[in-house]
This record gives C-alpha cells, sequence and structure tokens, in this order.
C-alpha cells in the first residue's frame, strides 16, 4: 500500500466515528501525494504518522451555574496539534456541535494555515459544545471564566496562544483574558483578538475577511479581472462574513445575498452592511431582521437555497460542509467563476471535486482564511515588543501576507505539476515549512 494510503487507511482505524477529522485528513494527505513521491525520507522518518497525530489532547470539564441557580457541564478541548514552527496558535469555538473530531479537524488545518502566513506560528485549535445563543451576559462571562480555571494550565504567551471562531468574539475573549490575568497573575499575549484597551492589534477584528478579499482580488487581478462590478454571495453574517463583504464592497461589488444558522435574505439591490452590523454586532439578532427594515429584501427560511442565487463569486464564510456537491452543482450551473473559502473546510470532498471538474478558480480556506491568524501572529509580535502599529500599517502587513500567500500556494502548485489546483498548492506549500522544522528537530 503507498504510504499515503497507508496513514489514511491507520488515522480512520484509529480515530473511529470522526467523520470531520477523516475529511480534513484525506483532502490534506492526497494533497501532499507529489511531494511525498519526491521525499521518500518522509517515510523513513514517520512523518506523516507523528503530522497526523496531535502532540497533546485536552479534554476537560467545564462547570457552571445558569442564571436559574442551575449547574450545568459542558465539555471542553483545546488540541495542541503542532508545535514544529512555533508556539501553538488557533481560535476556540464555542458552539453545540463542537466535539473531538470538529476541533482535529480544524487543530490539522491550522498547522498548514499558519505555515503558509510565513509567521512563526504551530498549530492548535479548542472550544466547547457550549452554547452562546439565548445566554445572558452574566453566564457568558461564568462560562468563560470556568473554561479559564482549567485551560489556563495549559496556555502562555509562548506555548500556546488561543483565539477566537464561531461563537468566540471581542467579548469572550475579554472575559477569557481577564480570568487567566487573574490567575496566573500575568497580564501577557496569551490570547490574541484583545480589547485594543488591553493590548489587542487594530485590524484583527477584520483581517480574516479582508483578507480573504485582498487574496480573492489578487487571483482575479492575476487572470485579467478584478471584483469590481462582480455580484457575490457571502454565506454567514458573523465576525469573517461582515469585514468580507464591507471590504468587496469597498472595491466596488454587489453583496446580494448573506445567512445565519436560520435563513437567507436576498437584497438584488446590494446588501446594506451598517443594517446588517446594528443587528448581529450590535442587539445580537436574526438575520431575518433585516428583510423587515429594508425595503425590497427578501428573507428565505432555511440556508440551502441561497447556492441557488446567481453569482459571479462566492465566498462561504460561516462552517464547515456548507457547501455539498449539489450546491455546487447549482453554482457552477448560475455561472459562479470563483469560491473564496472565508470559513473553515466549508465545501465537502464533493463540492470540491464539481468546483475542479467545472474549472471553477477555488482558494481553499488554509490560505484564503489565514488573515485572521496571521494578523493574530502581528498581534503577537505587537505584544512581545511592547509596540502599537496603526490600522494602516496593519492592513498593509495583511495585504502583503495574502498576496504572498497566494504566490506561494500558485508557484507549489505549478512546480508539482498541479497548476492552478490550489487545494494541492496550499497544502504542498504549507506542508514542506513544517516537514523540514520537523525533520530539523529529530524524532519528538
Ligand atoms: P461567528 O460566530 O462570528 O459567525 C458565524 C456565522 O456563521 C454566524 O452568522 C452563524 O449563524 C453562522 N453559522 C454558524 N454555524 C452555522 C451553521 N451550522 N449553518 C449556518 N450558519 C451557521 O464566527 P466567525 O465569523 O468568526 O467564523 C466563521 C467561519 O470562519 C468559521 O468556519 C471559522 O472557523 C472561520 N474562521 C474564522 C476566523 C476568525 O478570525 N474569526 C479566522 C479564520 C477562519 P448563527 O448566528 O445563526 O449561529
Ligand atoms: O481558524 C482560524 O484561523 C481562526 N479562528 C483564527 C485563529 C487565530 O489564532 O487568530
Amino acid at each position: 500500500m503507498k504510504y499515503i494510503e497507508r496513514v489514511l487507511a491507520e488515522l480512520k482505524t484509529k480515530n473511529p466515528n470522526e467523520a470531520e477529522f477523516h475529511q480534513a485528513a484525506t483532502e490534506i494527505l492526497n494533497g501532499l501525494q507529489p511531494v511525498v513521491e519526491c521525499h521518500p525520507e518522509y517515510e523513513k522518518y514517520g512523518l506523516l504518522e507523528r503530522f497526523t497525530e496531535p502532540e497533546r489532547t485536552i479534554m476537560f470539564r467545564v462547570p457552571w451555574v445558569d442564571d436559574q441557580g442551575n449547574v450545568r457541564v459542558n465539555r471542553g478541548y483545546r488540541v495542541q496539534f503542532n508545535s514544529a514552527i512555533g508556539p501553538y496558535k488557533g481560535g476556540l469555538r464555542f458552539h453545540p456541535s463542537v466535539n473531538l473530531s470538529v476541533i482535529k479537524f480544524l487543530g490539522m488545518e491550522q498547522i498548514l494555515k499558519n505555515s503558509l502566513t510565513g509567521l512563526p506560528i504551530g498549530g492548535g485549535k479548542g472550544g466547547s459544545d457550549f452554547d452562546p445563543k439565548g445566554k445572558s451576559e452574566q453566564e457568558i462571562m461564568r462560562f468563560c471564566q470556568s473554561f479559564m480555571t482549567e485551560l489556563y494550565r495549559h496556555v502562555g504567551a509562548d506555548t500556546d496562544v488561543p483565539a477566537g471562531d464561531i461563537g468566540v468574539g471581542g467579548r469572550e475573549i475579554g472575559y477569557l483574558f481577564g480570568q487567566y490575568k487573574r490567575i496566573a497573575g500575568e497580564h501577557v499575549g496569551v490570547l490574541t483578538g484583545r480589547g485594543l484597551s488591553y493590548g489587542g492589534s487594530l485590524a484583527r477584528k477584520e483581517a480574516t475577511g479582508y483578507g480573504l478579499v485582498y487574496m480573492t482580488e489578487e487571483a482575479l487581478n492575476c487572470r485579467g479581472d478584478g471584483l469590481k462590478d462582480k455580484t457575490l454571495i457571502v454565506s454567514g453574517s458573523g465576525n469573517v462574513a461582515i469585514y468580507a463583504v464591507e471590504k468587496a464592497q469597498s472595491m466596488g461589488a454587489k453583496v446580494v445575498a448573506m445567512y445565519d444558522s436560520n435563513g437567507y435574505i436576498y437584497d438584488k439591490d446590494g446588501i446594506k452592511l451598517e443594517i446588517v452590523k446594528q443587528i448581529k454586532e450590535i442587539e445580537r439578532g436574526r438575520i431575518s431582521e433585516y428583510a423587515k427594515r429594508v425595503k425590497g429584501a427578501e428573507y428565505t427560511e432555511g440556508c440551502k437555497g441561497i447556492w441557488n442565487i446567481p453569482c459571479d463569486v462566492a465566498l462561504p464564510c460561516a462552517t464547515q460542509n456548507e457547501i455539498d456537491g449539489a450546491d455546487a452543482r447549482s453554482l457552477v450551473k448560475n455561472g459562479v467563476k470563483v469560491i473564496g473559502e472565508g470559513a473553515n473546510m466549508p465545501t465537502t470532498l464533493e463540492g470540491i471535486a464539481a468546483f475542479r471538474k467545472a474549472g471553477v478558480l477555488f482558494l481553499p480556506a488554509k490560505a484564503a482564511n489565514a488573515g485572521g491568524v496571521a494578523t493574530s501572529a502581528l498581534e503577537m509580535a505587537q505584544s512581545s515588543g511592547r509596540l502599537f502599529w496603526t490600522f494602516e500599517e496593519v492592513d498593509q502587513k495583511l495585504k502583503n501576507i495574502m498576496v504572498n500567500i497566494y504566490r506561494n500556494m500558485d508557484a507549489a502548485a505549478e512546480e508539482y505539476g498541479v497548476a492552478g489546483d490550489y487545494v494541492a498548492g496550499a497544502n504542498i506549500a504549507g506542508f514542506k515549512k513544517v516537514a523540514e522544522a520537523m525533520l530539523a528537530q529529530g524524532v519528538v
């Protein structure tokens, strides 16, 4: 059996019932085929067996008391996947769908994403099956404090630096940071995405969405085209989606649809982002509100229909597997030219195959959404150096990083005979640096 097939088979046997982890590993390892063939030393030194096994998996009880005085128990996770090129780095997700498989798929993606940024950060991910929806401010705070009361012993500014992800934004990072500082007694850069008044970086909030659009624009520019006057669908209406829409609109694109987990809005005149921000960021409400406030806009219950709306560019920015094979075929039928993945693993393997077959320009998540973690690394640099860069300085660095990632994955795909296949190109470009660092450090 070929090396990759053997490692994948063993991974599935060793980690049964972890569908998302299997899916990410399949996509990554298959993408690495050309590079593994050129490097027999990878097999000799068990590189893929080590790469697919987290260095450490932490699971813990998170007890808290709700507003009615009931004791509630959630499960917390931190998977410290790979520290070959730097301290573990990656977000925390609070969502009822979180389980070990989800955290492991996210952690494995994060290793390669972080490598692609060119910055010294290893890969990790964590979170909880806690559902922030419908919880009071006080309940969120108590939960965050309980979560950090266990997590604090495993993290540190030079060991593991978490950040936000689904359900974890500025508010949660604030509560988590406050509790870390209280227990550990140090005001250090142990989390990123912090508020600007206590060590955060300008442009971190915008970074993932902006970065996604910078890369999409660069890929189009390289083909003599651009986002101007293009029709876009941006799924989700959280942090990544909102700032992707903001940047795309500033470049002259028209965004006609967005969703949350209940349903989607369609505004043929172009989404009014200030209203979305008011509903989602300030009121923490539902996207359906938009159609009540904007004349001519429509709301449809359920998410799937969004992919039947004709568009030139689709930016899935909500969650994993939001575009399946049928959704991809529908997008292709309606003339989609570009997919830029803002969410992590938003397209199923069948969906990716459908886009590949149709020759759609496909920018995979680990490259396209790397702007968030890259800016987190810039936040770490500012914390260590006791520096504070302007918005423009951070934004310019972010833009350069996104253009570089695009060029590196494009060059890697070309070099290994799969030109234009950025799923392979991103995996190869990300993996080569991790492999070099792991080989240099011996069998650890
Ligand atoms: P948020 O919590 O801010 O927003 C998530 C959005 O996606 C919400 O609109 C949410 O709707 C929607 N959503 C979540 N789950 C589902 C679902 N099952 N079906 C439909 N819609 C859903 O998270 P982020 O914007 O931070 O994250 C979005 C994606 O981007 C995730 O995949 C994340 O891993 C990825 N990402 C985030 C980065 C960051 O810096 N924040 C960096 C790189 C990637 P609702 O409000 O109804 O739950
Ligand atoms: O998926 C991701 O890259 C993130 N959620 C951001 C991680 C980070 O450490 O900023």
